[in-house]
């Protein structure tokens, strides 16, 4: 059992007193976050929005690209992903980008209107020499003017600190879903791998992007878990993706029942209400979504997309239809967090 686990059961399982002189970190037990989830949704809304309102611009959308720089032929057995080379997704493997064509890519992501530019690599964990070539890319996409975030497996303390010697503001290393559900989806790395991630990147001193997937067959407890331990890091994640599942034909999780739409949009509010200063980024599959649903993710508190053609390996809403969505909405790009939340 994991830290976050040991602590969420002993919050559940000790008189109050004790609780509070134990474990003081702890900020929501699951069965709090259950309640939110278990609200009307018009109250559940209002108090999301109420709360977003509190924090940020309510119509500001903070804008990150994406780009694989390494893809496929990862030794992970990730289920919901379609770059493990355990699966055949007929997806053709690339080795790691060089410098020039990275940076050429951010600089169109800049021009599409990006704020930050996110590099993505199929690693288990990066090996120090394409460590080298990854910070050299961070220096010159942050010399472009624009925020920088990578995403390249499990990293050391060295590693983090390493990465934010080159100017590294973010790094995204997700917690997928629940402790309890994890084993259901990978089993080549441990959910206390991934906490040790965090840790080294916070004390790194580099803003941590932490987030999950919805729709791989969990419940909606395991929802609440993955949100629970999130926010009872010991700082609540800058940046939290929710992803919905992109089914990937070959990957495991290919035929999974998808969760409905307001399941969906539930746990973007419970994000929000739980972690009221962090940016909630609706992420993976939104090009599924129409724009109704999405409008109803913005209002339940989600501030942040990935914008431009393609995720990682899969395609993403278009830029056009993004521009013309938030012209509708009445959203403008978020110039900065660093100058955020209020
Ligand atoms: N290999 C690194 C790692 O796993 O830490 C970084 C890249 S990995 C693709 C980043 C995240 O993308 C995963 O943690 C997962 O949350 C998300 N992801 C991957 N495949 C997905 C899919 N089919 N649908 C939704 N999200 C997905
Ligand atoms: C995150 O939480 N979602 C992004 C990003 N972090 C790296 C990745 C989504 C990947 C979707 C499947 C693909 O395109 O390969
Ligand atoms: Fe590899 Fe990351 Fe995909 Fe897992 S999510 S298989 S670690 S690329």
């Amino acid at each position: 059992m994991s830290n976050a686990s040991a602590t969420q059961q002993a919050i559940e399982e000790a008189p109050l007193i004790q609780v509070e002189k134990a474990v003081p970190m702890i900020r929501w037990s699951v069965e709090q976050v259950l309640e939110l989830y278990n609200m009307p949704f018009n109250d559940l809304m209002f108090k999301a929005q109420t709360v977003h309102r509190e924090h940020f611009d309510a119509n500001s959308l903070q804008l990150s690209s994406l780009l694989s720089i390494k893809t496929g032929a990862c030794p992970e057995d990730c289920k919901y992903c379609p770059q493990s080379a355990r699966y055949s997704t007929g997806l053709d493997a690339e080795r790691l980008m060089r410098v020039n064509s990275i940076v050429d890519a951010a600089k169109k992501a800049k021009s599409n209107g990006a704020g930050r530019f996110c590099m993505g690599a199929a690693w288990r964990s990066p090996k120090d020499k394409d460590l080298v070539v990854v910070e050299e890319a961070v220096r010159q996409v942050k010399e472009l003017g624009l925020e920088t975030c990578a995403t390249l497996g499990m990293l050391s303390e060295e590693q983090a600190l390493s990465l934010k010697a080159a100017g590294l503001d973010y790094y995204n290393h997700n917690l997928d879903t629940s402790e309890e559900y994890y084993k259901e989806v990978i089993t080549t790395r441990s959910y206390e791998d991934r906490l040790d991630t965090l840790e080294h990147v916070r004390s790194a001193g580099m803003n941590v992007c932490s987030g999950g997937i919805v729709g791989m067959g969990e419940t909606r407890r395991d929802r609440a878990g993955l949100l629970a331990n999130l926010a009872n890091l010991p700082v609540p994640p800058q940046s939290v993706p929710i992803n919905n599942l992109v089914q990937v034909k070959g990957t495991p999780f290919e035929k999974v029942e998808p969760v409905g739409d307001f399941e969906f949009i539930r746990t973007i509010a419970v994000a929000r209400i739980t972690m009221p200063t962090s940016y909630v980024r609706l992420s993976a599959g939104r090009e599924e979504m129409n724009d109704q649903m999405q409008a109803l993710c913005f209002m339940a508190g989600a501030n942040s997309v990935f914008y431009g053609e393609e995720l990682l390996t899969t395609s993403n809403a278009s830029v056009d239809h993004d521009k013309a969505l938030m012209t509708e909405l009445g959203l403008t790009p978020a110039a900065s967090c660093e100058r955020e939340p209020q």
